[in-house]
């Protein structure tokens, strides 16, 4: 299984952009254009439905060596042998999260200020997200934090920073003069007309930095 420290870009499969049944071909694909590690994102869903969703994916990722990670639940991890669970501020605290989990597992958080993430690196969080950097329709109710704090985050903090929220091919150049490694690009890739294509360069962009 790839390591966390050696994942740089970061796909969701976001069920608010994509049906069901185009998980797995929008998997395939992500993995195709070097994906590193994947989250599945079904705030809509039962419990029941994502893990049966999480058990195809899976079996895609795992030969792929790509982790997957299931947002929100723990109980996803309990019945399914993903890599990771990703929580948000207002989820389970990281240690309950890992205490329900009979394996090791990779849990990450959502932060959205210097003051959540440092709070985050204490609570034992693996990784975490940070934004959003830009305004976005994927998380509509959230005001973005834009550039100015990514050097700082990388300075005050050891873990994978995972900047997130309107980045785009478009832009990740200037992310990445921000100071950002890592990033996440939800609706960007979800979207492209051609998945692998859009990750491959997006790739190439981070790996040069
Ligand atoms: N957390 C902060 S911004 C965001 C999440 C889940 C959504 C990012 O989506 P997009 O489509 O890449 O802007
Ligand atoms: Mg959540």
């Amino acid at each position: 299984m790839r390591a966390l420290s050696d994942c740089h870009l970061y796909g969701i499969l976001d069920l608010g952009y994509i049906q069901p049944n185009e998980c797995t071909r929008v998997a395939e694909q992500m993995i195709e254009g070097g994906v590193d590690i994947i989250q599945l994102r079904a705030k809509k869903m039962s419990i029941l439905q994502i893990v049966d969703l999480a058990e195809q994916i899976h079996w895609l990722t795992s030969a792929a060596s790509t982790p997957l990670i299931v947002n929100d639940h723990a109980e996803i991890a309990r019945r399914v042998p993903v890599e990771g669970v990703h929580v948000g501020q207002d989820d389970e605290a990281i240690a309950k999260v890992r205490a329900a989990v009979s394996y090791e597992i990779i849990v990450g958080k959502s932060t959205h200020s210097l003051e959540q993430a440092g709070a985050a690196a204490n609570e034992g969080a693996d990784y975490i997200g940070f934004g959003p950097i830009f305004a976005t329709p994927t998380k509509p109710d959230y005001t973005a934090i834009g550039l100015t704090d990514i050097k700082k985050v990388h300075v005050d903090l050891a873990l994978p920073i995972f900047c997130i929220g309107g980045i785009k091919i478009d832009n990740l150049a200037d992310v990445i003069a921000a100071g950002a490694k890592r990033v996440v690009i939800v609706s960007g890739l979800v979207k492209a007309p051609d998945i692998a294509d859009y990750a491959r360069k997006c790739k190439e962009l981070l790996c040069q930095s």
